[in-house]
């Protein structure tokens, strides 16, 4: 897929109404190509959300709303007419983009998404194809995208747009809202008049754009999507489109929200993992559940040796201020990338497969990045690495790291403790500029037992935790609507039949929970599943072997551990391994 799609260059200059097939698989042009090699070496960016939402903050008439911030108008089924009342609010008089774009900057963030249009439907940049934005709508009366862009601009980072194409709650032709607009929506009218006007107007007004973000294609036509595409090449042909624009058409490929593939994921070309602070992505105020540097500083790491770009959101009030958590977190991370930048930017994905969640690795010509995430102790084992290592050292200090060759792999012997506390990146200095590796340790090699790791995992639920002083995670709360649980995503790379077995703690006073573990498809009722009871361990880390085999196939999207009772919530999940069957 990589470059799915890739229209004729005939149909880029088409007009944004014509319509004809895509070339499918034809390569992309060469502004995208470029476009798509900067995009690479970027690695790492800021998303905001940001609208109308943050004024509720996750309230509603004084009640707490479950779930992510910017979906409060869906969750409540709020009326229009009472929605856009929030717009007369709206007054965000701390907003400033220079500190925005110097936060990102600071972060080492390279480019930055924002929210021009979520699925409420408000514009937060002055359009003319509807009155419903910031400029016309709100007391405010200003138009923060133009000071965010030449923010951007003039600190070299790259700026791009989100736009929510076919969700749209505020109209009638849009999808989402069935309570003010019950009907059968007729979408063309509303593509013609909001999204084609508003995305030409976002191509138009702010600069040159490094990419448009869609999300949730939905129910667009290929026609409506092709026409979209041809429009956005058209206007600006280097913009990249991601690929949640629908229909195979994006530049390159979005995973889920915070999800993160199991391992080297580089078949389908270039992928971002879009991903929260904590728990949402519009601000809600009472959503304290940050996550650790030290967990965002390894997800980058993990996500970079995998061959992705992360792209971290932050949620600003409605008055315009990036919560202060946020902000120092990110600082931090841009304080680590200041010391260990090398080993990110510009980086290529691991040559191995990760046996465990001690190390990752990116590399460069002539040099691996060994990425020492859980510090091993005294010696780290590298095994397969057929070429010549000339130097060790730790890219923080310098400091040479003595090693040894032994059998199939290479020991490192390490200092008492870690010389960064996130994340010690160690240079291999090779003999080849590219990495040789026996063919069992590559990267498109799965071993035959593979750990599925609980912190490779998304965590979903608000209320599911990841322990790193136990590795593992804890606290699976169970609703009616949604349970917390963990998800890994293979991506095509454990097409097998896998016995399994479990490794986790759980106190005796809190056993005897049914689990399951399930392949599933997107949508798609679990294919294959295994249950079991979670037994009491007397709080101790064990593994146990489970009954039954799991079945995975090319197209199974996710692995999911879920409770199926509301029992053994404490349960503390190590992690999953999947033996493959013989
Ligand atoms: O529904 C949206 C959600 O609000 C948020 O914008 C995320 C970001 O990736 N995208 C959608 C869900 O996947």
């Amino acid at each position: 897929m990589a470059l799915k799609r890739s229209l004729h260059c005939a149909l880029c200059a088409a007009a944004a109404a014509a319509f004809s097939l895509p070339a499918a698989q034809a390569p992309p042009d060469l502004a995208t190509q470029q476009a798509l090699r900067n995009f690479d070496e970027m690695k790492f960016g800021m998303f905001i959300h940001w609208g109308l939402y943050a004024i509720p903050a996750g309230e509603w008439k004084g009640r707490y709303v479950r779930g992510i911030g910017e979906w409060i108008m869906f969750r409540e089924r709020i009326p229009v007419k009472e929605y856009e009342q929030l717009a007369a609010q709206f007054n965000p008089v701390k907003f400033n983009g220079e500190e925005w774009a110097q936060l990102a900057r600071e972060a080492g963030m390279r480019y930055l998404v924002i929210t021009s249009k979520h699925h409420d439907g408000f514009a937060m940049f002055k359009s003319n194809a509807s009155k419903y934005n910031i400029v016309d709508a709100t007391p405010y009366g200003r138009d923060p995208m133009k000071d965010l862009s030449a923010a951007c601009a003039r600190r070299g980072i790259r700026f791009g747009f989100y736009y929510s194409q076919d969700q749209d709650w505020h109209e009638a032709g849009g999808r989402g809202n069935d309570w003010d607009f019950p009907k059968e929506r007729d979408a063309q009218p509303y593509l013609e008049n909001k999204v084609f006007p508003q995305v030409k107007e976002i191509l138009s007004n702010y600069g040159k754009l490094g990419l448009i973000w869609f999300d949730t294609p939905g129910l667009l036509s290929l026609e409506q999507v092709t026409s979209l595409r041809g429009m956005v090449k058209r206007l600006q042909p280097d913009c990249l489109l991601n690929s949640r624009i629908g229909h195979n058409m994006g530049d390159y490929t979005q995973t889920a929200d915070n999800a993160i593939p199991i391992q080297v994921y580089t078949q389908d070309g270039k992928w971002e993992v879009p991903a929260t602070l904590n728990d949402t992505w519009g601000y809600k105020k009472s959503d304290n559940n940050w996550k650790d540097p030290r967990d965002l500083i390894a997800k980058l790491a993990d996500i970079t040796s995998k061959g992705g770009n992360y792209l971290l959101n932050v949620g600003p009030t409605a008055e315009g201020v990036i919560p202060k958590p946020s902000q120092d977190i990110l600082r931090t991370i841009g304080k680590w990338l200041a010391v260990n930048g090398e080993s990110i930017y510009g980086t290529g994905p691991s040559p191995f497969h990760f046996p465990d969640i001690t190390w990752r690795a990116t590399v460069m010509p002539g040099r691996i990045y060994l990425h020492i995430l859980n510090w091993p102790g005294p010696k780290l084992r590298l095994r397969g690495l057929e070429s010549e290592v000339k130097r060790a050292y730790f890219l923080a200090n310098k400091a040479a790291v003595p090693f040894t060759r032994e059998g199939d792999g290479i020991d490192f012997e390490l200092p008492a403790k870690p010389v960064d506390r996130f994340n010690s990146v160690l240079v291999l200095e090779l003999a080849d500029p590219t990495p040789r590796v026996a063919r069992s340790f590559r990267a498109d090699q799965m071993p035959r037992r593979l750990d599925l790791f609980a912190w490779v995992a998304r965590l979903r639920g608000e209320e599911v935790r990841y322990d790193w002083k136990t590795r593992s995670a804890t606290n699976f709360k169970r609703f009616a609507q949604e349970s917390n649980m963990l998800l890994w995503y293979p991506y095509k790379s454990l097409d097998g039949s896998y016995e399994l077995e479990i490794t986790y703690a759980c106190d005796d006073s809190a056993a005897g929970g049914k689990f399951r573990l399930a392949a599933q498809q997107r949508g798609a009722p679990a294919r294959s599943f295994v249950e079991g009871v979670i037994e009491g361990t007397q709080g101790k880390f064990v593994t146990k072997k489970l009954s039954g085999k799991l079945e995975v196939r090319p197209q199974t999207e996710t692995i999911t551990f879920s409770l199926l009772e509301e029992k053994s919530e404490a349960v503390k999940l190590r992690k999953i391994t999947l033996i493959r069957s013989l």
